[in-house]
């Protein structure tokens, strides 16, 4: 039975009984009861969420039936905890409250990304659908022959190396096999899901989403559009080049007269972002410049390294070391004995100190970036964990996501030299290179980052159902990114599932924030550091002032509406695109010139 239900039932049933007494039974609740309230919350959450993390973090390192089973029933007691006080919460929000409790009783009812339902039989049902999904994705593998298997990483190789149409579109195809399994268990998640988002009073978990940006969820899908509509003609600019640049490595027939590009190759399994294509759309008469991934291979930089790499950036900013902790359980190669979710995470298992990264490192590029993206979550997660439980989290989820994106952009040619990589920087002659391994990384990302949720939201709205879930997926694709599938797709298909976020059910729009927020932040922290060259070649490493500004921010965590902490280190408090712009101006330029020429 429905829990308020019952608890009204026997309300009455003490009222007829005893009338005088039932009204002494229900005391109006005060301002203390709600903070007394609060407090009894976050501690027992606080609890669950550990044992949920110690038993994720093994089922993510090591997926068996076995710990599949831990990481669903911690799930489920944190989930069912969550909604059983999100419930009680109720009975203090008519209450004259003062801020910080007002906002904490908000974030209660938002804390959980799949709000549960009540029903407990339901409420184990989720949790149970959502460790499955993960597991799935994590084991999933193509195996092009009976005794030769694929994981994801081996296939993430090819994209990136391959310049064989075959061989790349068999990977591209391969993967995704592994999601159509995945799909009815997906939509009934949908709706279980969707169940806990109206007990709570939101019309879907799209709205509930959307109502973590201290906006009203309307207004904030209008910030998205007024951000895309900012961006779109540097993604077009671009994509433009590409396609052009493409035709001549594959041929016009490969790629087609669609104004599309093919899914398979640009390098990446989702097409999400392009850096691995760089050899391929090179400006052709821009000198050579360097190549990172080789110098780290020349150097025989182990994974480990590249963290300390990763952590030297931080530390040099002003902020402690990383603990003794961290090197001692983070995972992070991929294990050749067992079943890993090789997707990189970073973790506070038990906040402020216990912190770890996840994540199958490879000596590239590419991962160096991850690496720094990673450490900038548990910098951050260590800077706000001395808030307490509710208000640990970044000011909104875009912040998290970018801060470590931010200290990439650091690592310049200037930055390099400073760690005896290369010998030489290199000229402005050397900057439409730089700019453009940028773009292909960032700025196509952009598209991708944006319409994952818009896919996620329109199926938790009902607007998509499980039988349209893929078409309306290469719609938003072909719509958003330009990018085509290279092969034909069936309504059994489940191509979103074969995207880590979409099994394991964290929200995209937070990447698409993280790209604009990353440029505001860094513009920032370079004017604090004096820096006043052009943008793109700007490093804070080093400077003490820019990590004193980002540690404010970060120690904040979500105790303030996001604003306030955008204000606090930028000086805006509005999410703003001029800085990607400012960043790829000169880069802009060259595409649309070059664009003209090869129209002609
Ligand atoms: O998932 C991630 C991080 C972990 S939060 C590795 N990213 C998105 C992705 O891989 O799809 C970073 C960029 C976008
Ligand atoms: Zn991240």
């Amino acid at each position: 039975m429905n829990i308020r239900f019952a608890a009204a039932l026997a309300f009455l049933v003490l009222a007829s009984a005893a009338p005088a007494r039932a009204i002494d039974i229900v005391p109006a609740p005060t301002v203390a009861d709600a903070r007394a309230f609060v407090a009894r919350a976050e501690g027992e959450l606080e609890a669950l969420n550990v044992k949920y993390a110690f038993a994720d973090w093994t089922y993510q390192t090591y997926i068996i039936y076995d710990t599949e089973k831990l990481s669903a029933d911690t799930q489920l007691a944190l989930s069912a905890a969550s909604a059983r006080l999100a419930e009680e919460a109720k009975r203090y929000e008519k209450l004259d409250l003062p801020a910080d409790l007002r906002r904490k009783l908000t974030l209660l009812k938002l804390s959980v990304v799949a709000p549960a339902p009540q029903d407990p039989k339901e409420q184990k049902e989720l949790s149970d659908i959502q460790a499955w999904l993960q597991g799935e994705y994590g084991k999933g593998k193509y195996c092009p022959t009976p005794d030769k298997c694929l994981t994801l990483p081996d296939m993430e190789d090819v994209l990136r190396d391959s310049r064989d149409p075959k061989a790349l579109l068999d990977v591209w195809k391969g993967w995704r096999t592994v999601s159509p399994p995945m799909k009815a268990k997906y939509a009934r998640f949908v709706e279980l899901s969707n169940k806990g988002a109206r007990d709570l009073g939101y019309k879907d978990t799209g709205d509930f989403w959307r109502a973590k940006y201290d906006m009203d969820p309307a207004a904030f899908s209008a910030e998205l559009d007024r951000l895309w509509s900012q961006l779109q003609p540097l993604y077009d600019s671009l994509h433009t080049y590409v396609r052009s640049r493409l035709i001549e490595k594959y041929g016009k027939e490969a790629v087609g007269d669609d104004g599309l590009i093919p899914a398979h190759l640009l390098g990446n399994m989702w097409s999400q972002s392009w850096e691995n294509i760089y050899p391929l759309v090179a400006p052709p008469s821009a000198p050579a410049g360097y190549d990172l991934t080789k110098i780290l291979e020349s150097r025989k930089t182990d994974e480990r390294e590249m963290v300390r790499f990763g952590e030297r950036f931080f530390t040099s900013l002003g902020f402690p070391a990383l603990p003794a902790t961290f090197w001692e359980r983070s995972l992070f190669t991929k294990p050749r004995d067992r079943e890993v979710v090789c997707h990189a995470s970073a973790w506070d298992v038990e906040s402020p100190q216990d912190l770890r990264i996840k994540m199958c490192i490879k000596t590239n590029a590419e991962d160096f970036t991850t690496i720094h993206h990673e450490l900038g979550h548990n910098f951050y997660q260590r800077a706000y964990g001395e808030q307490s439980y509710l208000f640990r989290g970044s000011a909104n989820d875009g912040f998290h996501e970018a801060l470590g994106d931010t200290i990439a952009l650091s690592v310049t040619p200037e930055y390099l030299k400073q760690l005896g990589f290369i010998d030489q920087v290199p000229g402005p002659e050397g900057d439409t290179s730089l700019l453009m391994k940028m773009a292909l990384e960032r700025l196509a990302f952009l598209p991708f980052g944006l319409l994952v949720d818009q896919w996620r939201w329109k199926v938790f709205s009902g607007e998509v159902k499980p039988e349209g879930y893929n078409q309306a997926w290469w719609d938003l694709v072909e719509k958003y990114q330009k990018v085509k599938s290279p092969a034909a797709r069936a309504a059994t298909d489940f191509d979103p599932g074969a995207k880590y976020h979409v099994p394991a059910n964290v929200p995209y729009t937070r990447y698409f924030l993280a790209h604009v927020l990353e440029f505001q932040f860094y513009r920032s922290l370079c004017r604090q550091s004096g820096y006043q060259g052009p943008l793109h070649r700007c490093s804070f490493y080093g400077d003490k002032k820019a990590g004193d500004s980002l540690q404010k921010m970060m120690a904040l965590g979500i105790s303030r509406p996001w604003p306030d902490a955008l204000e606090a280190m930028t000086g805006s408090r509005k999410m703003d695109a001029g800085a990607v712009a400012e960043y790829f101006a000169p880069l802009k330029a060259w595409l649309d010139a070059e664009n003209a020429q090869r129209a002609k």
